[in-house]
């Protein structure tokens, strides 16, 4: 199997929608600069939900070889719950993916496993493919080791999800993000092949080998190609340095 590497930019709660799009042109203009092949390695940006119109009608007038997604959705299609954003909006705007169980919204929102697994559900509804963030902390690591922490919360936002389900996974070690101490390669694949073979059992072998899993935490120009030789690792998830265009771009092109 084939899998087509992605490298996908979480904003975070950064950038306004004027400055999504100033940034996203000029994201556009220095991968073609720099003959990006699009096909090869895919480029997605999950910009704040306010950004996400002005980015599609950018993306769409100007034709752009991106993808875009946003960071977050409810469980719910509609309804009574303020503040929230439906996956059906999501869809509506063109968007293709979406972060779901990022650990800022685990930890910072509350979020346990079973809302990830309604969210996860509610994403696959919506004809949204989800970024599934899993990852252990520096306690986690320490008390269970490297892989007990994410298996486990793959298993359980993927309880409900059918064989065949479109998904990608971020591994995402608590201790790497936004700390500038990534994992290292041999760290990123250890995890991500246990992931892969516990996706061989929730949504079976041929979908397990077609998932891309990312790595995510303190990912930079200088660290990426390291993790892009690990069979077992087919992207990356960028925080800090999704903000920066030249980081980023350099990052798209790891080769
Ligand atoms: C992890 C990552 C992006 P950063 O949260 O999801 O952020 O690259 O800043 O560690």
């Amino acid at each position: 199997t084939t899998r087509t590497p992605l490298i996908a930019g979480n904003w975070k709660m950064n950038l306004d929608h004027l400055q999504a799009i100033a940034f996203v042109q000029k994201l556009a203009w220095s991968l073609k600069d720099a003959r990006h092949d699009f096909d090869a390695v895919e480029v997605a940006v999950f910009p704040p939900f306010t950004d996400l119109r002005s980015v599609q009608t950018l993306i769409s007038a100007d034709k752009l070889p991106l993808k875009f997604g946003g960071q977050d959705l409810s469980a719910y299609d509609s309804g009574a719950y303020t503040g929230e954003i439906s996956g059906a909006f999501l869809s509506a705007l063109d968007c293709q993916y979406v972060i779901v169980g990022h650990s800022e919204r685990r930890t910072l929102h509350n979020e346990g496993d079973d809302e990830v697994a309604a969210k996860v559900a509610a994403a696959i509804k919506h004809g949204l493919v989800p970024v599934l963030c899993v990852g252990e902390t520096a306690e986690d690591l320490e008390k269970h080791g490297p892989s007990a922490v994410p298996v486990a919360q793959l298993k359980a936002a993927l309880a409900g999800v059918k064989d065949g389900a479109n998904i990608v996974v971020a591994y995402e070690p608590v201790w790497a993000i936004g700390s500038g101490q990534a994992a290292t390669p041999e760290q990123a694949e250890q995890v991500a092949a246990q992931l892969r073979a516990v996706l061989v059992e929730l949504i079976g072998q041929e979908s397990a080998a077609a998932t891309r899993i990312l790595y995510g935490g303190s990912v930079k120009a200088a660290n990426i190609a390291g993790f892009m030789r690990q069979p077992n690792v087919d992207g990356a998830l960028v925080g800090g340095a999704s903000l920066d265009l030249t980081e980023f771009s350099s990052i798209a092109q790891f080769q």
